[in-house]
C-alpha cells in the first residue's frame, strides 16, 4: 500500500521517537548496578562507514574465502570511561566516529528488569545489543539508558556502541568553543536490574511553597492506582505514605523538622523510599533559596557566592573528570580557594563531582552547553536543547548544591535565541520551581566608562550572570573603581566570568598585558575586585578559571600551546600568584 506524505512522516516520526535513548531513571548509585566499565574493544572508524559495513553484527571470518573487513577482532582497545583523545596520541585531534564492543554475561530472570545505562558518550551515539539496535542519543554530557530485558540472553552478550563526535552548525554546542572536543564513552556504563515495578523517579525537597513542609513527587514504572510507597528519614523521625494514582505516581507534602543544608553545615540525610518491591535510599540535603531585592538568599539568610569556575577536565591527566578521584582533586582546590560556589561550566559536569560538591558544602551553577553561537533559527534547537535541560535536571535535581540551572553562556540578542531562551526558562521552570534560573550574559552596550547591559532575556531569569574581561580582551579606559555598571533589572547579579592569561613561572611587570605574566594577571585581579563595589546587586562572584584548560582555539605558541592559560592554578598544579589574591579577597568577605 502506498503511504500518503503525512503518513511517511508520521512513521518516520514514530520510528526516530521510538530509536531514541528513553528518560534515565533516578539515582543510579542507589541501584543495584554492575559497572560494565574497563578496557573495551574498539574501531576508529574516520570516514564513518561502520553502520554501512554492519559493525555492530560483530562478525568474524567464519569460512574460508569469506573475510571481513570491518570487526573488533584482536583490535584496539580504549578505557571505559575515557575520552579517546588522551588515551593515544594519534587520537589527540580526532573527530569521528569510534566503534567500541564488549562482551558480558547475563542470568535474566523474568521478575527483574534490566537497563543499559550511559553516564555520558560525547557527542551522538548509537548502541546495539547482539546486533539489533538498542537506539541512540545526542549530547555529550548527560546520561541515557536502554531497557534491555526482552533483548539479553542467558549467557554470553555483545553491546556496540558508535560514538560521534563531530561539530556541526546544529550541535550544541556548535563548531567553536573554548574547550577540548573530547570524544567517547566519557562517563561509565551500567547494567542494573531493578524489580519490575520499581521506583523509577522521585524528587524529595523542601515545599516550596512552606519550607516547614517536605514535598515529595514519586513514580512507580510498571505500576498502577493504589500502590503505596513509605517515604521515611529515619534520622528526622519521619515517616510518611504515598499511594499512587493510575498512572503510578504519587505526591506528598507533610510537616517536618531537618536541618538545612548550607556550606558551613552540609548536613544530608538519608531518605529511604520503600514500595511493596522495591527500596532505594539516597543522601540528601535540604534548604531553601530565593532571590528577593536584588539578593540571593539561602535558608532565608542573604549570601554573597565566593565562587570560581571549572571545566570538568584533569589538566594534570589531560582529560576528562568522570572519577570520585577527579572530584576530590577538582573540589580540593575550589575549598581551598576559599570558595562556596562553583559555576560548572559549560555543560552538566560527571555526577560524581556533583555529589561530593553537595557532601563537601560547595553551592552549584549548572548549565547546558548553548555556548556562544548556537544555531536557534534551526527548528530542532529548541526542542534538543530542552531536552538537554531535562536530562541536566532529572539527574541533579535531588542535588540541594544545585541552586542555578542556567540555559546559556554569551549568546547573541535576536529574535530567534529571545524566543529559544525564553521556552527554555519557562521549561526549566516548570520541570523544577524550587531553583533559580540564570544565563551568563555578555553582549552590553559599552562605553569607555561604563557598560550596559540590555538583552530581553536579562528580565526573565532570577539572577543574572555577567561575563567581562576587563584589562584583556577589553582594556581598561578609567580607574578600575570608577568604572560603571547599569544593570536595569532588580535582581541579584553574579560577575560570572572575568580574568586574564598567565603562564605560571613566567615573571615580569606587572603592567604588561602582552606577556602572559603572573604579575600582570594578578593585578588584574586586583583591579577587577576594585571594581566590584560598583555592580549593582552583586551577590557572588565566579572568576575564570580554576585551571589551565586545553583548547584549539589558543594557538599561541610561546604561552598557550593549546592550553587557555587563564587558570589560577597552572596544567601541572601550581598556583599562581592571582590565586593569592583571590583567595586574600575571599578570606575578606564574612
Ligand atoms: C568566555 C567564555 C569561556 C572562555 C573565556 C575565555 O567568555 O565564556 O568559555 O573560555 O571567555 O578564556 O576567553
Amino acid at each position: 500500500m502506498r503511504k500518503t506524505g503525512s503518513a511517511c512522516l508520521i512513521a518516520c516520526l514514530l520510528s526516530i521517537l521510538h530509536l531514541s535513548a528513553q528518560p534515565f531513571m533516578t539515582n543510579v548509585s542507589g541501584r543495584n548496578a554492575r559497572p560494565l566499565d574497563g578496557r573495551w574493544q574498539a574501531v576508529v572508524d574516520l570516514y564513518a562507514c561502520g553502520e554501512q559495513m554492519e559493525i555492530y553484527k560483530n562478525r568474524t571470518a567464519a569460512e574460508k574465502g569469506r573475510f571481513v573487513e570491518c570487526t573488533f577482532d584482536d583490535g584496539f582497545r580504549l578505557d571505559v570511561p575515557g575520552d579517546w583523545n588522551s588515551q593515544c596520541p594519534e587520537l589527540k585531534y580526532y573527530e569521528s566516529t569510534v566503534w567500541y564492543k564488549r562482551d558480558f554475561d547475563c542470568a535474566p530472570s523474568p521478575d527483574k528488569r534490566l537497563f543499559l545505562y550511559f553516564g555520558a558518550a560525547n557527542y551522538r551515539t548509537t548502541v546495539y545489543l547482539n546486533g539489533e539496535k538498542l537506539g541512540s542519543h545526542e549530547g555529550g554530557f548527560t546520561p541515557f539508558q536502554f531497557e534491555i530485558g526482552d533483548k539479553v540472553r542467558a549467557g554470553n552478550n555483545f553491546i556496540v556502541v558508535g560514538v560521534d563526535n563531530r561539530r556541526t552548525a546544529e550541535t550544541i554546542p556548535a563548531l567553536k568553543y573554548d574547550w577540548w572536543n573530547y570524544g567517547g564513552i566519557t562517563r561509565s556504563v551500567l547494567l542494573i536490574e531493578t524489580p519490575r515495578r520499581f521506583i523509577e523517579d522521585y524528587t524529595v525537597r523542601l515545599d516550596p511553597k512552606d519550607p516547614e513542609r517536605l514535598w515529595a513527587q514519586v513514580r512507580i514504572a510498571g505500576g498502577g492506582r493504589g500502590e503505596t510507597v513509605r517515604l521515611s528519614i529515619p534520622e528526622a523521625d519521619f515517616s510518611a505514605t504515598l499511594r499512587t494514582d493510575a498512572e503510578g505516581k504519587a505526591e506528598l507534602s507533610a510537616p517536618v523538622r531537618l536541618e538545612r543544608w548550607s556550606p558551613e553545615h552540609p548536613k544530608r540525610y538519608t531518605v529511604e523510599l520503600c514500595s511493596r518491591h522495591d527500596t532505594i535510599r539516597e543522601r540528601i540535603g535540604f534548604r531553601t533559596v530565593a532571590a528577593e531585592g536584588g539578593r540571593i538568599l539561602l535558608n532565608g539568610k542573604p549570601l554573597f557566592l565566593k565562587g570560581i569556575n571549572c571545566h570538568d577536565e584533569i589538566p594534570q591527566r589531560r582529560g576528562r573528570a568522570f572519577s570520585e578521584a577527579d572530584a576530590r582533586m577538582l573540589l580540593g582546590e575550589v575549598k581551598a580557594l576559599g570558595c562556596n560556589f562553583l559555576r560548572l561550566t559549560h555543560y552538566p559536569a560527571c555526577e560524581a563531582l556533583v555529589r561530593m560538591a553537595e557532601e563537601m558544602g560547595i553551592l552549584l551553577w549548572e548549565e547546558v552547553p548553548l555556548w556562544q553561537k548556537i544555531a536557534f533559527s534551526d527548528p530542532q534547537t529548541l526542542p534538543k536543547a530542552n531536552r538537554m535541560v531535562t536530562e541536566m535536571i532529572a539527574r541533579d535535581k535531588n542535588r540541594c548544591a544545585i541552586i542555578l540551572w542556567s540555559v546559556s553562556n554569551e549568546t547573541a540578542p535576536g529574535p530567534d535565541r529571545n524566543r529559544v531562551l525564553e521556552e527554555m526558562i519557562r521549561h526549566c521552570r516548570a520541570l523544577d520551581p524550587s531553583r533559580l534560573v540564570t544565563s551568563a550574559f555578555s553582549h552590553t552596550t559599552d562605553t569607555p566608562t561604563s557598560l550596559t547591559l540590555e538583552d530581553p532575556v536579562a528580565e526573565l531569569v532570577d539572577v543574572i550572570g555577567i561575563n567581562k574581561y576587563y584589562g584583556w580582551y577589553t582594556p581598561w579606559h578609567c580607574r578600575p573603581q570608577e568604572f560603571v555598571w547599569n544593570v536595569p533589572c532588580d535582581k541579584p547579579v553574579i560577575f560570572s566570568e572575568f580574568g586574564s592569561e598567565a603562564l605560571y613561572g613566567n615573571h615580569g611587570d606587572p603592567n604588561d598585558s602582552t606577556n602572559w605574566y603572573e604579575e600582570y594577571q594578578a593585578r588584574n585581579y586586583r583591579d577587577n575586585i576594585a571594581m566590584l563595589p560598583n555592580i549593582p546587586h552583586l551577590a557572588g562572584t565566579a572568576p575564570w578559571v580554576l585551571f589551565d584548560f586545553r583548547s584549539p582555539y589558543r594557538m599561541n605558541g610561546r604561552y598557550q600551546e593549546e592550553w587557555n592559560r587563564k587558570g589560577l592554578v597552572s596544567d601541572k598544579g601550581h598556583r599562581k600568584a592571582a590565586w593569592y589574591v583571590l583567595k586574600a579577597y575571599y578570606d575578606s568577605i564574612p
